[in-house]
């Protein structure tokens, strides 16, 4: 992994209803992540928070898509800061903010890439488009949107689109309608909770990292409620029965020595429903390891 590490807040709650994770960024800077790098040895280029557009009450709910222009705004100064980042040679590493930062995210890193992979650690798709979103909330569509599908102000944010083949889902247990049909027609690989059951998490990132050999870089897009509510109650949309923070340690570590991830963004906390920080403290010591922090 490169030896250069720049950091991005995104201080983002458009994409869903809850307020709150809008103060991701500043949980997980003060769970010590610089200082967590530095130790690990990076030289750490912090990019402060993104300005993030307000809510506007008149485009409350645009065609099933909440806050859509601010959302669209707010992605593009993504975009242009993580190119940035890019150009400078780092690693960048964003930390959320609601999930809908994620258009803004793989704008940049695809366009930057041949045949970048993506890892979807997630209880749910992010697979909606407007047509299926039960909710209207963007959070629920990042994951389409970066394959071209969804509203064109979206899809327009990146020039490039990801390849379904590129990409794979871990830890998904909450799809909607709209989703399960998508992955069926485009192939897309998915370990739900009963594959990380059944084959246990160190085959599973075998199997991820092997389904992903022919990429160009790898890219992690972690939404902390990809872990279980009672390791990671801070988060807008708990899901039981999800991966342990032991399991996701592991991944991490199989990630770090597999020296293939590129880009990173940690996702989804929420300081206001969390228990001391709980949640800040993991996606830290999550991405301690990612890092390849090791226990001996
Ligand atoms: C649901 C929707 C979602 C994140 C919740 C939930 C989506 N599928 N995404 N938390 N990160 O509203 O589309
Ligand atoms: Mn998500
Ligand atoms: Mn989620
Ligand atoms: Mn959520």
């Amino acid at each position: 992994m490169m030896k250069k590490v720049s950091l991005l807040g995104v201080p983002m709650d458009l994409g869903q209803a809850r307020r709150g994770v809008d103060m991701g960024p500043s949980a997980m800077r003060y769970a010590g992540v610089i200082e967590r790098l530095e130790k690990l040895g990076y030289d750490v280029r912090d990019y402060g928070n993104v300005v993030v557009d307000e809510r506007s009450i008149e485009e409350a709910s645009h065609e099933n898509l909440k806050n859509l222009s601010a959302v669209v705004n707010t992605s593009i100064r993504i975009r242009e800061t993580v190119q940035q980042m890019i150009d400078d040679e780092a690693f960048p590493l964003l930390l959320g903010g609601d999930h809908s930062m994620s258009i803004g995210t793989l704008a940049a890193i695809t366009a930057r890439h041949e045949n970048l992979g993506v890892i979807w650690y997630d209880a749910h798709g992010d697979l909606n488009i407007p047509s299926t979103s039960p909710t209207g909330n963007i959070h629920g569509m990042p994951l389409a949107v970066n394959l071209g599908l969804g509203h064109e102000l979206l899809t327009n944010i990146g020039a490039k689109k990801l390849k379904p083949e590129n990409i794979v889902l871990i830890g998904s247990r909450d799809l909607d309608e709209g989703e399960r049909v998508l992955i069926k027609e485009l192939g897309i690989k998915v370990f739900t909770m009963h594959e990380v059951d059944m084959l246990g998490m160190a085959t599973v990132m075998e199997q991820t990292l092997q389904h992903l050999a022919h990429t160009d870089g790898i890219h992690l897009s972690l939404d902390l409620d990809g872990l279980d509510p009672m390791e990671c109650p801070g988060v807008g949309t708990p899901v039981l029965g999800g991966l342990t923070y032991r399991e996701s340690h592991l991944a991490m570590e199989l990630l770090a020595a597999s020296g293939r991830v590129t880009s990173a963004e940690f996702v989804e906390v929420n300081p206001i429903l969390d228990e001391r920080n709980k949640t800040a403290q993991v996606a830290v010591a999550l991405i301690a390891s990612l890092f390849g922090d090791q226990l001996l």
